[in-house]
């Protein structure tokens, strides 16, 4: 049974930015509600709007778009040729080629083809030489791609798994294509960090659910899978968990010390229960009051504030808090996508980078908190001079 215990209101797309006030008046909004089910231990979405109006040809988010990602990336594609050497990787949801392209670089281009559904982004990654398949994984696909590549040794697929409702299908289609020894990897932000910084704009449309190791442990059993490792990364999307499977039956992994050690964490940390969510609930309803307290402070002592990345997170936080134009002045971002655009829901202007992160700037709202350690790096001067960061998640921290 699903039982709901967080409402973050109406919510639009949260990665549909407006190109015009035109736009406004029709934007789509859906109730944002967060569930647990009692019995898988899946915390999900209650509705997710169609998956045609998250992900088409118009689909902004690169994957590329920070030094922490790209390193990221080409870490995972070294370790996957040192472990498992593998004769044909596919990737579910490559975006734009991000992690595709160390397959070149480590000399493995034609042994690495993927699946994604946005055809602006598949359009890339085929000009870079990778077969891309723009469809959304499914059976039909899984079939198209057996009869002209064989069978796929190594699937990875990084926050992806998790913006798919039906997330049983996805591991059957993937189960299904994989050699009876193959290995599937997937990464994807962690309930235990959700709960651990309060953050709740983990959740948007796209994250359909929000996996704890014992809710995929609990689905990949269902689906005949079964984890073997699972890696922590704290410092990726604000903080992910990798785990990888194999065949239950016919797999030829050992099962690591690390999947029975973070099963046994979460029980006690209470994930498996819902009243840890219902106080989950509690501290989002604080943080909400707090950080409208302080931008309201900060503005009216005539504090210039700005908001640093236009991201998905932030389309959560600015509509659930009611953060509007007249607090955050505009959103600076690096993103060619998201500039001269406006924000989903509030409608803040998206501004270059360059064009304006300057000297007039007192206060800037860090919605891009994922990335706080990069962004502090590159961002010596601002602080020196005396410029402040609002860290918007956990118990909303001024830096
Ligand atoms: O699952 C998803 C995650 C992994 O990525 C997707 N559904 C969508 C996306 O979520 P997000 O939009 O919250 O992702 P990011 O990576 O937190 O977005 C960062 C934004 O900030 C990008 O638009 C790039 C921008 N940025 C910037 O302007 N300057 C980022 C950095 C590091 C910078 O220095």
């Amino acid at each position: 049974m699903i039982k709901k215990f967080l409402d973050l209101g109406k919510q639009p797309i949260a990665n549909r930015f407006l190109s015009s006030s035109e736009q406004f008046k029709d934007e789509y909004f859906f109730n944002l509600e967060v569930g647990f089910d009692e019995d898988t231990k899946l915390v999900s979405l209650l509705q997710q709007p169609n998956k045609e109006q998250m992900f088409n040809n118009e689909y902004p988010y690169r994957s590329s778009g920070s030094e922490t990602m790209r390193k990221h990336f080409q870490m995972i594609a070294k370790d996957i040729k040192e472990h498992f050497d593998p004769k044909l990787v596919l990737e579910i949801g490559s975006n734009d080629g991000v992690f595709l392209k160390n397959f070149e670089k480590i000399g493995y281009r034609h042994k690495a083809i993927s699946v994604e559904p946005c055809s602006n982004f598949a359009k890339e990654t085929r000009k870079l030489g990778f077969q891309t398949y723009s469809e959304f994984w499914n059976d039909q696909t899984a079939e198209n791609i057996l009869a002209s590549h064989g069978q796929p040794d190594v699937i990875y697929s990084s926050n992806c798994a998790c913006h798919v409702s039906d997330v049983d299908d996805f591991l059957r289609c993937a189960k299904g294509i994989i050699t009876d020894s193959g290995v599937i990897i997937i990464e994807d932000p962690s309930m235990e960090f959700v709960l651990q910084d309060n953050a709740y704009s983990q959740f948007y449309d796209e994250h359909a659910h929000i996996f704890s190791i014992m809710s995929l442990k609990n689905i990949l059993e269902k689906n005949g899978l079964q984890i073997f490792k699972v890696e922590t990364l704290p410092y990726i999307h604000g903080g992910s968990k990798r785990i990888f499977a194999q065949k239950k039956e016919k797999g030829t992994q050992l099962i690591s010390l690390s999947v029975y050690d973070e099963l046994a964490r979460e029980r006690r940390l209470g994930l498996d229960h819902f009243s840890t969510y219902e106080q989950f609930a509690e501290r989002v309803e604080k943080n909400k009051n707090k950080i409208i307290e302080l931008l309201t402070r900060y503005k009216n002592e005539n504090k210039k504030i700005i908001a640093y990345g236009a991201t998905s997170k932030s389309t959560t936080e600015f509509n659930y808090c009611n953060i509007e134009s007249e607090l955050i002045d505009y959103i600076v971002d690096t993103t060619s996508e998201k500039i001269g655009k406006f924000s989903p829901g509030k409608h803040i202007p998206i501004i270059s980078y360059e064009k304006g992160w300057n000297d007039s700037i007192d206060v800037s709202y860090l919605s891009a908190w994922n990335y706080k350690c990069e962004i502090m790096r590159k961002e010596k001067e601002y602080l020196l001079r005396g410029g402040k960061f609002i860290l918007p998640m956990g118990n909303v921290e001024v830096i």
